[in-house]
């Protein structure tokens, strides 16, 4: 699942349903290949409700729970593994903060999202939670393109 402080290190991010749903997929993922990172693992997922929870464990004490539970289950998502240096970090920050008014354009949040609620996409925050979204969203494993061989213009 990526090595942490190498040029190999992975994180997992996520379209949510709204940023589905509005058609941004698209949008996201140029962001992260034109700035030199590598999609290694991408699919399409409706998670149901008890993959939502588990996916939000951390804040089942929270108020916005359920509802946040309920949003994340009412639709496909977008799960994607990307791969490189700073990846964990540098996607953070490529989201943009939580809220949306905090984020700054030029961020995903920033500059396609409104409402803390519906703010498009959900990243890693650290190491340790990246191996766990990973080890639960991608179960079967990712690509490992370092065995690749290089087919990509001349045949
Ligand atoms: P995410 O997990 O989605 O990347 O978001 P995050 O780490 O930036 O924020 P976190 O605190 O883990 O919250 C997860 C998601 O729950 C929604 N939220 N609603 N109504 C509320 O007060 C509230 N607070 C958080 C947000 O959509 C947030 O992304």
């Amino acid at each position: 699942y990526g090595r942490p402080g190498t040029n190999q290190e992975r994180t997992f991010l996520a379209v949510k349903p709204d940023g589905v749903q509005r058609g941004l997929i698209g949008d996201i993922i140029v962001r992260f290949e034109k700035r030199g990172y590598k999609l290694v693992g991408l699919k399409m997922v409706w998670p149901t409700e008890e993959m939502a929870a588990e996916h939000y464990a951390d804040l089942s004490k929270k108020p916005f729970f359920s509802g946040l539970v309920k949003f994340f289950s009412s639709g496909p998502i977008v799960c994607m593994c990307w791969e490189g240096k700073d990846i964990i970090k540098q996607g953070r920050q490529m989201l943009g903060e939580t809220q949306p008014l905090a984020s700054k354009p030029g961020s995903i949040r920033g500059d396609f999202s409104i409402d803390l609620g519906r703010n498009i996409c959900h990243g890693s925050d650290s190491p340790d939670s990246a191996e766990h979204e990973l080890k639960m969203w991608f179960p079967e494993g990712v690509n490992d393109w370092g065995k690749a061989v290089d087919a990509s213009v001349y045949e």
